[in-house]
Order: C-alpha cells, then structure tokens, then sequence
C-alpha cells in the first residue's frame, strides 16, 4: 500500500490525528483550527478520489462561518455543485480519524471501492503473510493442484501450515526414541544435559527439555566455560513466584490477594530457603500433581511446580473478578504502573495453562518474564545456589525392607528420605546436603538394608 501511495504516511506522520474523535457532520467537519490539520490533509486526499470516481471537478471549502476566528471547518463540494453524497461522509469520516498508519490503507480501501471492489481488512500481518493471504483466497482458482489447502486460508491458516509442516520435519526421520536420553526426566533426574547437546559447541544456548507428552519442563545450559547448568521446576518457581509477588504489590493487591507456592519434598532446600526469605509463603504437598494442584487451589494466586518440571499457576475466579474491577478503576483514575500489574497479572491467568501444567504455556510465561526483566538464564539461575543433591533408585526387593533411618545422622545439614515410586515397581532416595559427595554418602547409606 505505501508503494502505490509513497507520500501518504510520511505526510500523516507529520500531521497526526487529533486525540478525539471526529465526526462530518451537516457542514462538513468543525473544529479549533489547530486540530484540523490533519484532516484538511486528508480531505484532499479525499477530493482528489472523488474527483477521480466521477471524472469531474470537486471542491474544499475551508470556513469558519459565522464562528469565532479560531473556529474553522471543512468539507468537499460535490462536482454538481452541491454538498459531497451521503454515502461518502462515512469514508471521510474513516479517512480523518484513521491512525497516520492505517490511512494508507484507509486510502487504498477507498481506491478499491471507487471502482466497484470490496477489500478485506487483514489487520496486522507480516509481509510474507499477506503474500500467502492472497495466494490461499485464490487456491481454487488458481494454477496447479498444490497451491494451497482451505484450512490454509489467512493468518490462522498461515500459521496452521507451518507449524505443522515444522513439527513433522523435526520428527520425522531423526533417530533416537522418545524421551531416551533426552527430555526432563533425563535432565533433572540424572543430572546431565541431553544426548546431543554438547559443551563448547553448545555453550551460552538457551534449552529447554520437556518429556513426551509436554507436561513437563525444565531448562538448562552450557556457559561460556562449558559448565552445564539445569534450571529445574524450584527455579521456575522462584522466577514466577517473585514476579507475581512484585504485580501484586503494584497492583495493590499484596494484602487483599493470597498467594504462595506449593512444594513436594523433593524442592531442593535451597529454593525453600530463598523462597520465604523473599517472604514468599510455602506450602507442601505429596508427591503428584493432584496433589499440589488441591493444595494450590487453597490461595488466591497458587504457584506449584515439582522440581521435576510439572507444575502451573492458579487463580481462584474470585481473584479474577477483583482484577477485573481494580482494572476499571486503575484505568479511571490514571495509575498506569497500578494498571499496567492488574493487565499483566490477567494475562499471566490467560497465558499459564488453568487446566494442568503445560511445558509449552510455561516455556512461554517464563520467556515473558526474562524478558521483562532483561534477564538471560545466567541471572535466572544466580537466583539462589541449588544444593547438591543425588537420587537413587533402588529395586523392588527392597520395597518391604527397612531402609536405613538413621542416614541423616552422617551430615547435620543434610537431609534424605526414601519413598516408594508411585509410577515403577522402585523405591527413591533422594539426598542433599551442603557438598556433592555428602549428597552422595548420604544417599547410598540410605541404601544399607537392615533386616
Ligand atoms: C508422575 C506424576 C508426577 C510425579 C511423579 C513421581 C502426574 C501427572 N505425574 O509422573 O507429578 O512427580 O509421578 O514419580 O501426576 P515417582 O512416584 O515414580 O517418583
Ligand atoms: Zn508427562
């Protein structure tokens, strides 16, 4: 549009519309001089299409009439002589009030219509997208039988055709079975990043590991020095948490709205500790997502997330309603960073999956709040030093056994249990303590069956 009309936007740039809006009323637009400048831009425009539709000469009237000096007017004399046909008034309505960056299209919708056309608004799209806009609205007319497809018509269709041809040629034909190596469970459980992420090479990538059926997420990364890094369901917690605290208290709503974060035993202790030294309230849950989902069900604003990577953020439809009436009125009284938290906060409940924790929702909050706070996983991951810690599976045999109690006696600081697995026929061990090798001891003396 801006090729056809080169001069147009620059031209609507440098007048802009005025903050109200303005209406062609009986004679033709009024207002305070200085705010018609824009229009008295546009009105040309206007004429010179008319002009152009009838093949005959039009006119401007620039009046004030009988008002005030200050006052001023303007409206298009039709080429009979008479005032400018009804049916035009609602394009120069459109053409005065268009923002500087849709009057080219205000304009070139007007030029389609003068010769008998209908365009269509698409809105906002890239380039490229419009290309295939207009390549799928002629797919049956047009040449060939792979032009294109019904379901691939506009912007959604745009989408639905490349992500699905996206997903098909990352998953078809590379070896390597599902979840073998690779994905949270490998991430978090074994401590090493996945088969074919590589330090040095990979070094300073964003990762994001998630398991088969995309309920679970963890990230990680190599830094410069090739030192590998995992940032488990706790630190999601920690980075989803704080940010929620920080939009509660600007939207004024720290003490109407309760919110805490819901932790299994397997949290790394470090991540508790950081968590209620920011004041942040913890509650604890078994192990499994029904659990802690029932538990942060309990609070306005309920935070969960297994160190494992499931997890999700709650809010109680009660909490939504009295964001939705802080929204009216921080909007009334003009308290935009007020404004600016209640928006973000009914956002966050639209972008993080209600139902369940969803991998890809989550990946998609995390990256809003890194990037609101400028933040890359070196900052994210310098939120607080995980503990070491060691998991352990042992096998079935050792289900009935006792195992030993006393292994935490080995390291004051340390802490350790066992349970028995609810998805395998194991029992776990999990161990922490202030050093790897003590996680470690820690962790096999728990293994030394007593009778
Ligand atoms: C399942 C649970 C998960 C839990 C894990 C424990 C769901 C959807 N998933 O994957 O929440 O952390 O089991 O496994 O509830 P484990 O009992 O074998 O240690
Ligand atoms: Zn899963």
């Amino acid at each position: 549009i801006d090729r056809l009309y080169p001069g147009v936007t620059p031209a609507a740039l440098k007048f802009p519309n005025p903050d109200k809006r303005l209406a062609y009323g009986t004679a033709g637009f009024r207002d305070a001089a200085e705010l018609l400048e824009s229009t008295l831009l546009r009105m040309g425009m206007l004429a010179a299409l008319r002009s152009m539709k009838t093949g005959m000469a039009v006119g401007i009237a620039v009046t004030a009439s009988h008002n005030a000096a200050g006052d001023n007017g303007v409206k298009l004399v039709d080429p009979g002589g008479g005032m400018l046909e009804r049916a035009w008034e609602g394009a120069a309505e459109e053409l005065a009030n268009a923002p500087p960056h849709r009057l080219a299209f205000a304009l070139a919708e007007e030029g389609v219509a003068l010769l008998g056309g209908a365009a269509r608004d698409l809105g906002e799209l890239t380039t490229p997208q419009l290309h295939h806009c207009v390549r799928m609205a002629n797919a049956e007319r047009g040449g060939g039988p792979y032009w294109g497809r019904a379901e691939w018509r506009g912007e959604g269709g745009y989408f639905k055709m490349v992500a699905s041809a996206f997903a098909e040629v990352r998953n078809a034909g590379t070896d390597g079975e599902l979840n073998l190596n690779c994905g949270a469970e490998h991430a978090q459980k074994t401590q090493r990043p996945p088969a074919g992420f590589v330090a040095g090479r990979d070094n300073g990538k964003r990762c994001c590991s998630l398991d088969g059926d995309a309920d679970r997420l963890v990230y990680h990364y190599f830094d410069s020095s090739g030192v590998w890094h995992l940032l488990d369901g706790d630190k999601m917690a920690a980075l989803v948490a704080t940010f929620l605290q920080e939009e509660l208290a600007a939207a004024g709503l720290h003490h109407r709205l309760s919110m805490a974060v819901v932790q299994t035993a397997y949290a790394n202790g470090a991540s508790t500790a950081f968590l209620k030294a920011n004041g942040i309230k913890v509650a604890f849950a078994a192990t499994g997502v029904k659990f802690l989902h029932h538990e942060a069900l309990r609070y306005d604003v309920g935070v969960y997330f297994e160190a494992n990577g499931h997890g999700t953020v709650l809010f109680k439809d009660s909490a939504v309603s009295t964001l939705l009436s802080r929204q009216v009125r921080a909007a009334q009284q003009a308290r935009r960073r007020k404004a600016l938290a209640v928006k973000r906060l009914l956002h966050v409940r639209q972008l993080v999956n209600q139902a369940v924790g969803d991998a890809f929702s989550d990946i998609l909050l995390a990256e809003v709040i890194l990037r609101l706070r400028k933040w890359g996983l070196p900052e994210w991951d310098a939120m607080y030093a995980d503990l070491p810690s060691r998991q352990v599976r042992a096998a079935t045999a050792l289900r009935t056994a006792r195992l030993n109690a006393e292994a935490h006696a080995l390291d004051p600081r340390g802490r350790c249990f066992v349970r028995p697995s609810g998805t395998e026929d194991a029992v776990r061990v999990y161990a922490e303590a202030a050093t790897q090798g003590e996680a470690d001891a820690l962790a096999l003396a728990a293994l030394q069956v007593r009778a």
